[in-house]
């Protein structure tokens, strides 16, 4: 053997020793931001970012993905449980930061982390066993991908849940095209449009949550999960009606948007953006003169996409909309105002981002049309 031929082999056994302990690294480092136990017959995942809020990242959803799949073929494991540490978040959003960071500087990671994030929402979205969401805390964006499109959603007075991506150049993702019109009248279009934050036991009004149960008791709904004896689907369902029966928490306070449902109906079936805001600037209740400001604050570019999305959502499968929200957010990613709206609301938290185009007016049908087009070869495949 030659000397070069020596050193190249050294060089590639080098090399795939780099590797190794770099795949070492990135598994122990998503193996702390991520817990996946199994307890008793159930698969317990844990994110475990308490200081992002949970929020979730790259690493996190190839740790998730895997471990969702196996568990749907482990004659072991009978329900999958997911929840958040730290007591305040289910899961905050995604790691949206590190994402138009990569998006900058044309790093793959900014197409990696819609795709993988999209597919992991597509295979909950069609888990065979019973999934179970503890949304005991902030749950938006990213949080909601992870929890709503599987089959058991239990919300407690902590949930604050939000879809807030209009106010960071971006549009309400993970599936929203699919279960925003598909709640009441315009409810989801209304929490498309102004990021407006649901609390407790709204989340389930909304139809967000399927149960409601008190903080307090997810302990022990959680150790009854864990100790059901090969449970079916209806099995799980009567544990978690049980507890939320027992759970009377807020029970005879009103939905807060139950007065407004019927405004929002009529207001925000208006077909266009512009045509909302006008219809809320006519009302001119306070309550609509609200909707104005917070519309007024939001990317125009983003609100555009979203009723299309929404629009186009509300008679497409999930699998469907999934390939049209990877469409648009590397049409977001193209654009200037993802960019502007992290930096404003995540970086420098001055929330004063400054979008372009900044009107409504300024926006063209096609420009936003081209947002939905097919990337060829590049299109998400699920
Ligand atoms: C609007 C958003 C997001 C947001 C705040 C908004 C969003 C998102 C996060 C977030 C929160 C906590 C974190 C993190 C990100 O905040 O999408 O990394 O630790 O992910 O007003 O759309």
């Amino acid at each position: 053997m030659s000397i070069t031929v020596l050193k190249s082999a050294f060089k590639l056994r080098s090399i795939c020793r780099l590797q190794r302990i770099r795949g070492h690294m990135m598994s122990s480092h998503a193996g702390s931001e991520v817990l996946s136990e199994k307890v008793g017959n159930a698969g317990v995942i844990t994110l475990n970012r308490p200081k992002a809020l949970n929020a979730l990242n790259l690493p996190m959803i190839r740790h998730i993905y895997p471990q969702l799949k196996k568990w749907d073929q482990d004659s072991e494991i009978d329900l999958v449980i997911i929840k958040g540490a730290g007591g305040k978040a289910f899961c905050a959003g995604g790691d949206i930061r590190a994402v138009t960071d990569a998006g900058k500087v044309g790093d793959p990671l900014a197409q990696d982390f819609f795709r993988e994030e999209y597919i992991l929402n597509n295979v909950i979205g069609t888990y065979t066993k019973p999934y179970v969401a503890l949304i005991d805390g902030i749950t938006m964006g990213g949080g909601v991908g992870l929890s709503v499109h599987g089959r058991f959603r239990v919300a407690t007075e902590k949930t604050l849940f939000a879809m807030p991506e209009t106010a960071i150049g971006l549009f309400p993702d993970v599936g929203g095209g699919y279960f925003l019109p598909r709640l009441q009248g315009r409810l989801g279009l209304f929490l498309a449009l102004t990021g407006f934050r649901l609390r407790g036991r709204d989340v389930l009004r909304a139809g967000v949550a399927t149960h409601f149960v008190e903080s307090e008791k997810i302990g022990a709904l959680e150790k009854d999960l864990v100790d059901l004896k090969s449970p079916s689907m209806s099995d799980v369902a009567k544990v978690l009606d049980s507890y939320q029966h027992q759970s009377a928490l807020d029970a005879d306070k009103p939905f807060a948007l139950e007065q407004h449902m019927e405004t929002i109906n009529r207001l925000f079936d208006a077909g266009s953006v512009e045509g909302i805001i006008k219809n809320l600037k006519k009302d001119g209740s306070p309550f609509a003169k609200k909707q104005v400001e917070t519309l007024a604050k939001m990317s125009p570019t983003s609100m555009k996409l979203t009723l299309k999305q929404l629009e186009h959502g509300a008679s497409m499968t999930l699998q469907e909309v999934l390939v049209m929200e990877y469409r648009l957010t590397q049409a977001c990613m193209k654009g200037q105002d993802f960019y502007e709206g992290v930096r404003a609301v995540l970086i420098d938290k001055d929330h004063s981002p400054k979008w372009k185009p900044g009107t409504l007016e300024e926006i063209s049908e096609q420009s936003v049309e081209d947002g939905f087009k097919s990337l060829g070869e590049h299109d998400l495949k699920l």
